[in-house]
């Protein structure tokens, strides 16, 4: 769109009572985050589609995490300790970053952060800064930067697990394949975490899946055929992957997600959690997700020609 220019706009959502702020890329793609969790919960291609999932029956009242878009993960994956599960972050409101990471990639952005609360040093007993920085790019790629920086002033180390708890919209889970896992190693949660080895040459969706792939490949594929869509998953500092769809029968059991929703919804996300990472005083932890949406079709598993170029151009 030729002459329009990005804009980043704050909105009080009258329905939530939420504050979030809408990001309109001047070549047509947007995207929406609230304060709440620091949690993506929309983002649209240059057309207007939209590429993440929020189930229909997702709570926006604290301190219930949105159900859908990209939860941020933090202090941990996952539920150890005193800590609530997948951590607090998701669960808080943070607030607008006033020093913001210098070098961005894209005028259109938005960096928010998160501090320790004094009710959270109850369970969490460490100082933190914990920046997020939401970019998107002219083709509208959707690139998540976070900074975590140890705070305490006793002299502390902290450490910590993370992850981008990233929900796609998909057409129907049954028609999805994700490449790039084969061969490695997964924890699978619904075998007690016990560690398996991916045997296919790409994960489909039959049944409950809830695994976290260790040690994986810089780009992951997420093919959607029905939707002639394939989403490319690029990360740096974050070696592992989640994937999980959690079928009919926990589908049924969760109260903020439509008994029929999993057949529209993936969790693909990057992560560090085999391992953690540990930060001394002043020090500075980076980890980045990108996500983008490309045209392709696919038949007998092989992706077609012109979408690995535009792959390989990336
Ligand atoms: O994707 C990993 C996982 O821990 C699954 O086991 C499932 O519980 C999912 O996260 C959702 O967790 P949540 O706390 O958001 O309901």
């Amino acid at each position: 769109m030729a002459g329009r220019a990005s804009s980043v706009e704050r909105v009080k959502e009258r329905a939530t009572g939420l504050d979030k702020f809408v990001l309109s890329e001047a070549h047509g793609s947007s995207v929406e985050v609230y304060l709440y969790g620091g949690q993506v919960t929309s983002w649209k291609n240059n057309s207007g589609e939209q590429q993440l999932f929020v189930s229909r029956k997702a709570s926006f009242k604290p301190p219930k995490a949105i159900r859908g878009g990209i939860q941020i993960c933090f202090p941990q994956l996952g539920n150890h300790g005193f800590l609530e599960q997948h951590g607090f972050a998701r669960n808080r409101l943070w607030s607008v970053d006033e020093s913001p990471l210098p070098d961005t990639t894209s005028d259109c952005h938005i960096d928010l952060i998160l501090k320790q609360s004094e009710e959270d040093l109850k369970t969490w007993p460490h100082s933190y800064e914990l920046r997020l920085q939401v970019a998107l790019s002219p083709r509208g790629d959707l690139i998540l930067t976070s900074r975590i920086k140890n705070k305490n002033a006793d002299g502390k180390p902290f450490q910590f697990t993370f992850a981008y708890h990233t929900y796609f919209s998909v057409s129907d889970i049954s028609e999805v394949r994700v490449e790039g896992l084969d061969t490695l190693d997964y924890h699978d949660n619904l075998q007690s975490k016990i560690r398996c080895t991916e045997q296919g040459d790409a994960v489909v969706f039959e049944s409950e899946v809830d695994r976290i792939y260790l040690s994986a490949p810089s780009k992951i594929v997420t093919i959607d055929h029905e939707k002639k869509r394939t989403f490319v998953l690029r990360k740096r500092e974050l070696p592992d992957v989640v994937v999980w769809n959690p079928w009919d029968r926990k589908a049924k059991a969760m109260p903020d997600f439509g008994a029929e929703e999993y057949k529209c919804m993936l969790c693909v996300g990057a992560a560090r959690i085999e391992k953690p990472i540990t930060l001394r005083p002043g020090e500075e932890w980076q980890g980045r997700q990108e996500i983008s949406s490309v045209p392709s079709s696919y038949s007998s598993g092989l992706l077609d020609p012109e979408m690995i170029k535009q792959m390989q151009r990336m």
